[in-house]
């Protein structure tokens, strides 16, 4: 902390300051991502501020999922990532994109299951009759750095059990020589539910991107529909357009 030369100023919300002060530290790298902020009261001792106004300047960095708090832990620094551009023009898997990128990919199962398909989902599947849906809800991370939510759904005819992904649902496919050869995707803006903010490490109610997919195999049939939450402070989706 001594690094960032804490200076108080006249003027302004004393907690501003300090959200300000230290806002600027991480954004310039200042303090380095998984720095471990001095306790509450030490913070206090080394602004003269009150244990109040420091606690209100944290939980504000908390809320801007500038500062990370784990109970027992303490606070540090948020893992900082660079905003990522992802093309429209390729049907590629989270695993392959992270891959392609040099950085690791990896998917924390939040939910997983069997169940009975709803009818639209007999109809959008192309189900046989009987025919029961493997559901997975992943959070996806990148260098640690959580940036999505994923729940997709698939014919158990394809994944019998949804809890043997371990990373990547298109590797698995892959093993029986599947690949879905065409999607449609499709991109709408929404704000993150309190627990989808949590779980993504950034405030509730921030801009995120909602993402449904609707991927085909060469033969016409519908292999995988995928509905997942993206960061907005992050992605930024890339499409070439041509004249036409
Ligand atoms: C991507 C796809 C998702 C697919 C997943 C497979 C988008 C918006 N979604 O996240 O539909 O299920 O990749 O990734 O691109 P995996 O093979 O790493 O599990």
């Amino acid at each position: 902390f001594s690094a960032t030369s804490w200076q108080q100023r006249s003027g302004g919300p004393r907690y501003l300051q300090l959200y300000r002060h230290l806002e600027a530290a991480i954004k310039d790298g200042r303090l380095a991502a998984a720095t471990t902020l001095p306790a509450e009261r030490e913070l206090a001792t080394l602004t003269g501020l009150s244990r109040v106004t420091v606690r209100k300047a944290i939980s504000q960095l908390v809320m801007d999922g500038l500062v990370v708090q784990r109970r027992g832990s303490g606070s540090f620094v948020a893992p900082q990532m660079k905003r990522l551009e992802q093309s429209l023009s390729a049907l590629t898997s989270f695993t392959e994109d992270m891959h392609r990128r040099g950085k690791a990919s990896s998917s924390e199962t939040l939910s997983c299951g069997i169940y009975l398909p709803s009818p639209e989902e007999i109809i959008a599947l192309g189900l046989p009759s009987g025919g029961q849906i493997s559901r997975i809800t992943r959070l996806r991370r990148a260098d640690g750095i959580p940036l999505a939510i994923e729940t997709s759904s698939l014919s158990t005819e394809f994944i019998p059990d949804p809890s043997c992904i371990e990373t990547s649902l298109y590797e698995k496919l892959s093993v029986d020589g599947i690949r879905p050869s065409r999607a449609i995707q499709r991109i709408s803006a929404c704000k993150l539910t309190p627990e989808q903010a949590q779980l993504l490490e950034v405030s509730e109610g921030d801009a995120a991107l909602y993402i449904d997919r609707t991927a085909y195999l060469p033969s016409g049939r519908v292999i995988e529909l995928t509905t997942g939450v993206y960061r907005g402070d992050i992605y930024d989706f890339v499409a070439e357009l041509r004249n036409a």
